[in-house]
């Protein structure tokens, strides 16, 4: 069973980021190459055929590059190129029907929002939560901060690995990382980086080293 050990850089690759500088596989070779350890591929605006296909080579690049991978939402395209796991909403398909499908050897992680979200993902098969967005995200603007105090109370009271999601940058990441999270999910700050690679790299660096 794979781990979202501590600590993780978990990059979402997300297709519908405007102005993405380099096609997604350049930029997922870029990422690997930088040191990600968990890709998640999302794509909400994209047929299940082009996620396919691009999943498939993601899956290939992953694997190659001992990488683990993440599809968003889609249990069907998950199963569909075997990859590691799939990352849901709260809006997606409950965590039971996933695990049916997926079987308990996949990773099923869930996006969570507030204290009663946390409580309850604790009671689902999942192997992981997602906690945000903590910062103002470029994302997701709409969405109000939730804060590192907020996330420092998840961590405390959570059995589960908590990734930390929403307007992390080189920055903050400190603050977050003395929340004492497992990993940091992140998608402008890199994919928008003049230097994806060197960006890449200067988060693992502190991921590891400037705590
Ligand atoms: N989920 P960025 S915040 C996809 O709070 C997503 O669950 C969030 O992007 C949540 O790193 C978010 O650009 C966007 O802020 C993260």
């Amino acid at each position: 069973m794979l781990k979202i050990f501590k600590p993780s850089l978990y990059v979402i690759l997300d297709l519908d980021l405007p102005g993405l500088s380099k096609d997604p596989l350049t930029l997922a070779e870029d990422l690997c190459t930088g040191g990600v350890d968990i890709l998640q591929l999302r794509a909400k605006n994209s047929s299940g055929k082009y996620l396919f296909e691009i999943g498939k080579k993601l899956r290939e690049l992953t694997r190659k590059n001992k990488k683990i991978l993440v599809i968003n939402d889609r249990v069907d395209i998950a199963q569909a190129v075997a990859a590691d796991g799939v990352h849901l909403g709260q809006e997606d398909l409950p965590v039971e029907y996933a695990r049916a499908i997926l079987g308990k050897d996949k990773i099923i992680g869930i996006s969570t929002h507030s204290l009663a979200q946390a409580r309850k993902a604790h009671l689902s098969k999942v192997d992981y939560l997602s906690v945000g967005p903590v910062f103002k995200s470029p994302t997701k603007p709409e969405l109000k901060p939730l804060g590192t105090v907020f996330l420092k109370k998840i961590v405390k009271i959570s059995r589960l690995p908590v990734v930390a999601i929403g307007g992390i940058n080189l920055n903050n990441l400190p603050e977050v990382l003395a929340c004492g999270v497992n990993s940091v999910a992140v998608i402008s700050s890199i994919l928008r980086s003049k230097d994806v690679l060197e960006t890449v790299k200067k988060f693992k660096e502190l991921l590891h080293y400037g705590r």
